[in-house]
């Protein structure tokens, strides 16, 4: 069945792929995240049945406003899987990924999140299995998840350095195998990444294969709370929200990231950005759009080697 899905994104692909980034050629088209979503499509069809998912029909693929850069949507869904969807942008200076699988409700399995931004000058990466919950005060859902994980975090945080400080709300989404960093363009990295995908993605399909279906009402809506407190954060605060906007303008970003991206935040809930994260509320009580309330923190790698929490 994918086969047959994949037409749209190999037709685009062939369209795209020798076209005149090729000639002159800058350090960000060393490489494709192509290959990165074909891997995973493949990988979760050895294990399960995906479909296309209904959102597919109107997010498929897009030019930037000037003409010079491509979007390019897939969405599925599968019998554990909510949905499973990935953009890719292509421009002549930036290479971008944004490829995240949400588990229906459930399952507590963590999120799937691989986010990958290239420009000429620099790498901004983040692969992760991202906890459904608090795994920083909540030691059975990490020795669940994450325990027979930290090896494997291990070996690629060695490979990829810590990438500074990040807002600090941030680092309760994220686990202790986050693959946080950035690096300057570079082919040998990238063949890195590309394994570091691999094995993540590898892994978490273990999970979900694994995983049995929750039938505690009171468990299935802590789960789907936790995903929609998740969309809710990533909507919001999402770095990727100033390149999007000025690629495709403020309203088509706005309805991608609602509505395909981060799908889910209009239905799976009807708290509030403020009911989640009240610290972010400023005096008058609205949102502060700067987004840094809070601050930037963790200026190094906040878990050791036992994958134990050392931030403050
Ligand atoms: C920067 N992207 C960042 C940073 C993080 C992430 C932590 C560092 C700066 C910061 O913390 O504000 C990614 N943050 C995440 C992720 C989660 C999170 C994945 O909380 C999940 C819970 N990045 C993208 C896409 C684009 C993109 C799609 O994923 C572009 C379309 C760009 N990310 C991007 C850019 C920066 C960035 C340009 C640097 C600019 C900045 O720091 O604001």
């Amino acid at each position: 069945l994918q086969r047959t899905l994949l037409p749209p994104l190999t037709a685009i692909a062939t369209s795209t792929r020798g076209f005149k980034r090729r000639s002159n050629c800058i350090p960000s088209c060393s490489v494709s995240y192509r290959k990165f979503v074909e891997f995973a499509l493949d990988e979760t069809t050895l294990h399960t049945h995906l479909i296309p998912s209904p959102l597919q029909e109107k997010y498929n693929f897009m030019n930037s406003k000037d003409g010079k850069g491509t979007l390019s949507m897939l969405s599925f869904e599968g019998a554990k899987i909510r949905l499973l969807r990935s953009l890719i942008i292509e421009t002549e200076t930036m290479q971008v990924l944004d490829f995240t699988v949400f588990p229906k409700a459930e399952y507590d399995i963590p999120i799937f999140c691989a986010n990958f931004f290239t420009s000429a000058k620099t790498n901004i990466v983040v692969l992760d299995l991202n906890p459904l919950h608090d795994i920083i005060n909540q030691h059975e859902y990490k020795e669940k998840y994450f325990k027979s994980l930290i090896p494997l975090g291990l070996k690629y945080a060695e490979l990829f350095p810590w990438g500074g400080k990040l807002t600090s709300e941030s680092i309760n989404f994220f686990s202790p195998i986050v693959i946080w960093t950035k690096f300057t363009s570079n082919p040998e990295k990238y063949d890195i990444l590309y394994s570091a995908f691999r094995e993540y993605y590898k892994v978490w399909l273990k999970l979900i294969c694994k995983a049995d279906k929750e039938t505690d009402e009171s468990q299935i809506f802590h789960n789907l709370e936790a995903q929609h407190r998740y969309l809710t954060w990533r909507v919001e605060k999402d770095p990727g929200q100033g390149v999007l906007k000025k690629l495709i303008g403020d309203t088509l970003a706005k309805d991608m990231l609602r509505s395909f991206l981060f799908n889910g935040v209009d239905e799976l809930g009807s708290k509030t950005f403020n009911d989640y994260f009240p610290r972010y509320c400023c005096q008058e009580g609205t949102l502060n759009k700067k987004g840094n309330v809070i601050g930037k923190s963790f200026e190094n790698r906040p878990w050791n080697a036992r994958g134990e929490f050392i931030g403050e």
